[in-house]
């Protein structure tokens, strides 16, 4: 199967087609100057943090010189939405206090530009760049966060309400709470669980109080949330107890964030998980009010949680005593990701089966492969290719089922700094030449995306 094959006919004819990036992946840490420090700074120079010793002094594909270049890209590629994120201390350096206006102008200048060239601003509030001072006083576990987020997200919405219809809050908070609290992988580096799960409770207040923040100064935008959502699943023979573990992992990755931020419940067994293993009890009367952010449903999908039974339970799901994690299939990605794609319809489905009356944007779909130029100064990258027509393909199947969805984001427009990783996996459907001034090509894959795009509007 090939992206130019995919038979998208069957989509409604406002169907969004973007592409998403985000502000420490593209922007660079400190070093990229007029901005504070914040997490992934910090993160970025313990040693061994960062797998491809990247450190914490980069410019990360240098966007904020070469942002006009990059809306270029987006147009030539006939995209109808950019979905990106805001760094929180480029805008106010501290977390607290004084903004700092040269940030906020920029992406003033990144709006407009995509304004005038017909591509949609899809902005996402907080995309894992906390600034260091708001760590230094117990990061997303301290409710002050979140008072700071929403004041953070008030003023943000008063500068850009006006141009940008669809907000996001919160991008993946499951990684924010359990990769960044739990095993340390992620910033702020902490491996604790009692701040994982104070961590886990303060994000769904900071979705509710923050969306509230951004309709008080813009009550026609739409607010929605972005989460990782998947299907857990299990290969080979099963007992009782791996389904009830599965059911748990479902409770980690899907309940909590979307129950917490869409109904203001909490799921009673992982509330009585969290409170046996930490004495932490999540009050679910501590949530807010829910009804300002969720105009819209974001669904960022890779693969199936995927497990095996016969194990002690696995690490990132406290509380599962009887599986272990495993892969599905024979296809892998350069990340080592499983190929899943009837796991994003099955997903989408079960999400729309929830929620009919919301509507569903797929906020994140890609392929990290590290192909690079091959003598024909091209970038084959065919695994990327048939990894998004499957991938698409299933989603215009989910919704022949009925799912109510309205748009597609690949991630990513360009290869970026991917976290702990560093610079050494490539999600881009546009290369870029780290080693000769950030020089951008379009792959094969970005050149197929847009005549998938094309083809659909004719
Ligand atoms: C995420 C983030 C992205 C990542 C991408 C690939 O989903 O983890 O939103 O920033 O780069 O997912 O890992």
């Amino acid at each position: 199967m090939i992206l130019r094959n995919v038979d998208t006919s069957s989509l409604p004819k406002d169907f969004i087609w973007g592409a998403g990036t985000s502000s420490m992946q593209i922007e660079g840490g400190h070093a990229s100057g007029d901005r504070g420090r914040c997490i992934w700074d910090a993160l970025g120079e313990v040693p061994g943090a960062i797998k491809d010793g990247t450190g914490a002094n980069h410019r990360g594909v240098e966007h904020i010189e070469m942002f006009e270049t990059d809306l270029n890209i987006m147009k030539e590629l006939s995209l109808d939405s950019y979905r990106f994120s805001i760094s929180w201390p480029r805008v106010q350096p501290t977390g607290s206090g004084a903004f700092n206006e040269k940030g906020m102008t920029f992406y003033d200048r990144l709006i407009d530009g995509l304004l005038e060239r017909n591509i949609q601003p899809n902005i996402t509030l907080y995309h894992w760049d906390l600034p260091e001072d708001l760590q230094s006083i117990g990061g997303w576990a301290n409710p002050e966060v979140v008072d700071l987020f929403s004041d953070y997200s008030a003023k943000m919405s008063a500068r850009y309400g006006d141009r940008v219809k669809y907000w996001a809050m919160i991008n993946e908070p499951w990684c924010v709470a359990w990769l960044g609290n739990l095993t340390g992988e992620h910033a702020p580096g902490i491996r604790d669980l009692p701040t994982a799960v104070r961590v886990a409770h303060q994000l769904v207040r900071a979705h509710a109080k923050g969306s509230q923040a951004v309709k008080s100064e813009s009550p026609h935008v739409l607010v929605g949330s972005v989460n990782n959502l998947t299907n857990p699943m299990l290969i080979g023979s099963s007992t009782e107890e791996n389904m009830k573990d599965l059911d748990i992992v479902d409770g980690y990755k899907n309940r909590w964030w979307m129950q917490g931020m869409y109904e203001g419940k909490y799921p009673a067994d992982l509330v009585e998980i969290f409170q046996r293993e930490t004495g932490i009890f999540c009050d679910e009367n501590e949530i807010g009010d829910v009804s300002y952010g969720r105009d819209w449903i974001g669904v960022n999908y890779y693969n199936a949680e995927v497990f095996k039974g016969g194990g002690n339970g696995a690490e990132l799901f406290p509380g599962t005593t009887s599986i272990d994690g495993a892969g599905f299939g024979e296809e892998r990605t350069d990340m080592g990701w499983s190929w899943t794609p009837d796991g994003i319809k099955e997903t989408l489905i079960q999400v729309s089966q929830k929620y009919p009356d919301i509507p569903i944007f797929l906020t994140e779909n890609g392929a990290c492969y590290n192909y690079g130029p091959s003598e024909d100064g091209k970038i084959h990258d065919v695994k990327r290719d048939e990894y998004l027509a499957r991938y698409i393909s299933a989603c215009v199947d989910a919704h022949k089922s009925g799912v109510n969805l309205k748009g597609f984001y690949v991630w990513s427009l360009l290869d970026n700094f991917e976290w702990a990783w560093g610079f050494e996996m490539r999600f881009g459907l546009v290369f870029v030449d780290f080693k000769n001034k950030m020089k951008r090509t379009l792959k094969e894959s970005a050149l197929a995306y847009r005549d998938l795009i094309r083809s659909f509007r004719s």
